[in-house]
């Protein structure tokens, strides 16, 4: 997996001196611990509560009931929860026909509790399959692949049927080059496992709103303009879609999408959109112009869901450094939160509360 955008936009970054100047102003060495977590009013959800924004995060369920910190930040900040790992295949199906729904069941009573609502992440997908269907998948036939992802997909969307607000129906089909990866499903079964995948998804609870989710697909280039000619095509054949996730996993040598121009494109098409995993990674230590160039990535994206009425979710892929994915795929990168390994709040935080605070008047979105 690269998470790196495509060549053509890497000259896109946030101009260096325009970040330089940034940071000197706000008075050279900026301490990148230093901001105060919102409360009452000024908490995340409550700025974003009048626009009807959602603001989301990742959930580590491990975490979840273990660490009293890491709840109170979950419970009072966002709106809405994504879990992060125990609603994948391996995790609920880890033997075949043997189910275990238990950490994603948490997970649920948690957001219901902090009236929160809940994207369910993720139906279909070429990664973290459980072993069995790992080892079964090369000698499937298309009938019995077809049969097991249909299963698969009703099975689950029905166990958390009217529980669930976003469905990240099918995750990351696309290669760069904006070919369909090569997945178990698209070997298997062809192109077409998308489009059932939706509809299997919209019989097992029509009112849960479903979601393509990619990554990358924020910048210009192949693969969002095959992620574009897909939805395209789905609504176009009547196929229940209703939006697309753009998982905006960003670092700050690549620079800042232009997410609003290119949500307002599939906005066009009768789409909602989504921010579904944002983080933006840095290389380690954090100087000051790395710092200004991460609350900038923060803010502009946070901007631009708030600029374009069908965004109707803005959910960062976890909190808190300490649990983050990013050091463990990019060695020598991370601080890509919003909180530090002792959940402190970053500047990254105040960027977030900052651009809220200029809510006031913007269209709302349920
Ligand atoms: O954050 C997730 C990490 O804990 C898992 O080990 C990893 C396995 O692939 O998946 C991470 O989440 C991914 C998400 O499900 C889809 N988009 C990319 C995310 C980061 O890899």
């Amino acid at each position: 997996m690269s998470f790196r955008p495509p060549l053509a936009r890497r000259s896109a970054a946030v101009s260096a001196a325009a970040v330089l100047a940034v940071a000197l102003a706000a008075g050279g060495a900026m301490n990148a611990s230093a901001a105060t977590e919102g409360t009452g009013r000024t908490t995340l959800r409550a700025l974003a509560q009048p626009t009807g924004l959602r603001i989301g995060t990742a959930i580590n369920t491990d975490e979840l009931g273990s660490n009293a910190r890491y709840d109170r930040i979950a419970a009072r900040q966002f709106s809405s929860v994504t879990p992060e790992n125990v609603m994948k295949w391996d995790a609920v199906e880890p033997q075949r026909g043997q189910f275990d729904y238990a950490d994603a069941d948490e997970l649920i009573r948690f957001a219901k509790k902090n009236h929160q609502l809940v994207r369910g992440h993720t139906l279909v997908w070429y990664n973290q399959l459980p072993q069995w269907l790992v080892e079964l998948g090369p000698s499937l036939t298309k009938k019995q692949a077809t049969a097991i992802l249909k299963q698969h997909v009703i099975d689950e969307v029905t166990h958390f049927k009217g529980r669930i607000w976003q469905w990240d129906v099918v995750n990351e089909a696309f290669e760069e080059d904006g070919t369909l990866r090569n997945s178990l499903w698209l070997q298997k079964i062809g192109p077409s496992y998308i489009e059932k995948a939706f509809r299997w998804a919209h019989e097992a609870d029509p009112k849960a709103l479903l979601f393509y989710n990619d990554y990358n697909i924020e910048y210009g280039g192949p693969k969002q303009d095959a992620a574009y000619a897909l939805v395209k095509g789905l609504k176009k054949k009547g196929v229940p879609i209703d939006g697309v996730g753009f998982q905006t996993h960003l670092d700050t040598q690549y620079g800042i999408p232009d997410l609003e121009t290119t949500m307002k494109k599939f906005a066009k098409l009768g789409l909602k959109t989504a921010e579904t995993e944002v983080d933006v990674r840095t290389t380690l230590p954090v100087t000051p112009v790395e710092q200004s160039a991460q609350n900038a990535g923060y803010s502009e994206t946070l901007q631009a869901c708030l600029l374009v009425k069908a965004c109707i979710s803005y959910t960062v892929w976890g909190f808190g450094d300490e649990y983050s994915w990013i050091p463990g795929v990019f060695p020598g990168e991370g601080a890509a939160d919003l909180y530090d390994e002792n959940l402190v709040a970053k500047p990254q935080y105040t960027a977030l509360q900052t651009v809220l605070r200029t809510a006031k008047g913007v269209p709302h979105r349920r």
